[in-house]
């Protein structure tokens, strides 16, 4: 898919998710790099670059897709031709995807291990990667029943009770207001991430903070699921993480209000780290306090590291 295209299906969440639009990003990049016509380097560079700045400016909450974007193009600058730097580029792409998907992947099967037979799960939106968790241990034959957000506005809650009754397991949906309600028969949370900061603040679609807030008073066990290129390491800086608004029209439509109504629709929300009892990545389940070690080891100035 062309950037254009892809900056397109991002905004309209056509692709949406946290590690979806990563890789599509790198994707989108690659396609630029592959039908890139000529031979002229400046040129090659400045395209990649406007490509880079549009598929940046498609969302802005999710650190996975800066992390994805600038793994792919990490090095170009240094190539001398075109065809060295389609070829970097191409290669980088398929590189990020690749861990991307193992990723998640990984995170199931390290995530299945916390669940157990009798399990009453709740979850939240779509997450991919808190439903391999899920899949992954019902894979496993373990016997376990599942709550899932309505999650409004978008109604992603609609995508992940679909997704787990296909597979075969037991799914109830709620409205999000019911989440206190369930939460006395829940033993389990597991969310996915948009962004995770250098101090374990969790930054999730909105209302996550709500589940850790019931969870914690239920004395509930909250698990992040979470690839760690969704670490954010602007927020190691002191970069504060942009919190989406989107259209006004995705919570009410303005016929049926009063013209005096004013609409909020912020669409991520911020969890802070005493919520969190795990957050379940590719390189193990760790604390929150100890994401700033794992970002610096891993990351560091090199992205490569952690996609590597
Ligand atoms: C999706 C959302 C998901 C994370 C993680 O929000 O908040 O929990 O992106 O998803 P939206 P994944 O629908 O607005 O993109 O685990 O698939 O990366």
């Amino acid at each position: 898919m062309d950037v254009d295209t892809t900056v397109e299906a991002i905004k309209s969440m056509e692709i949406r998710g946290a590690g979806r639009i990563a890789r599509a990003g790198a994707s989108a990049l690659a396609d630029y790099a592959t039908n890139f016509k000529g031979d002229d380097p400046k040129g090659f560079i400045a395209g990649i670059m406007d490509s880079r700045d549009r598929i940046l400016g498609s969302r802005p909450t999710a650190v996975s897709l800066w992390n994805g974007v600038h793994a792919t193009i990490k090095g170009v600058d240094a190539c001398d031709t075109v065809e060295g730097m389609r070829e970097l580029i191409v290669s980088n792409a398929e590189r990020f995807n690749k861990a991307s998907l193992d990723a998640v992947k990984t995170i199931g099967e390290i995530g299945a291990k916390r669940i157990q037979d009798g399990d009453v799960i709740l979850t939240h939106c779509n997450s991919s990667a808190a439903l391999s968790v899920i899949k992954t241990a019902f894979r496993q034959g373990k016997k376990f029943r599942v709550y899932a957000t309505e999650s409004r506005p978008w109604r992603q809650g609609i995508l992940t009770v679909n997704e787990l009754a296909k597979e075969g397991i037991d799914i109830t949906l709620i409205i999000d207001s019911a989440v206190r309600s369930v939460m006395k028969s829940v033993t389990k949370v597991f969310v996915g991430a948009d962004t995770i900061t250098s101090h374990g603040t969790l930054v999730n679609k909105i209302g996550t903070s709500q589940l850790a807030l019931a969870a914690n008073e239920a004395r509930v066990q909250f698990y992040v699921c979470s690839e760690t290129y969704k670490f954010s390491p602007m927020t190691l800086f002191g970069d504060m993480v942009t919190i989406e608004e989107r259209d006004h029209d995705e919570v009410a439509k303005r016929e049926i209000l009063d013209p005096a109504v004013k609409i909020f629709n912020p669409v991520f929300d911020s969890t802070p780290s005493k919520y969190i009892d795990g957050i379940i990545t590719e390189v193990g389940l760790i604390s929150p306090g100890s994401v700033y070690h794992v970002m610096t080891d891993q990351l560091g100035d090199d992205i490569f590291k952690l996609i590597g």
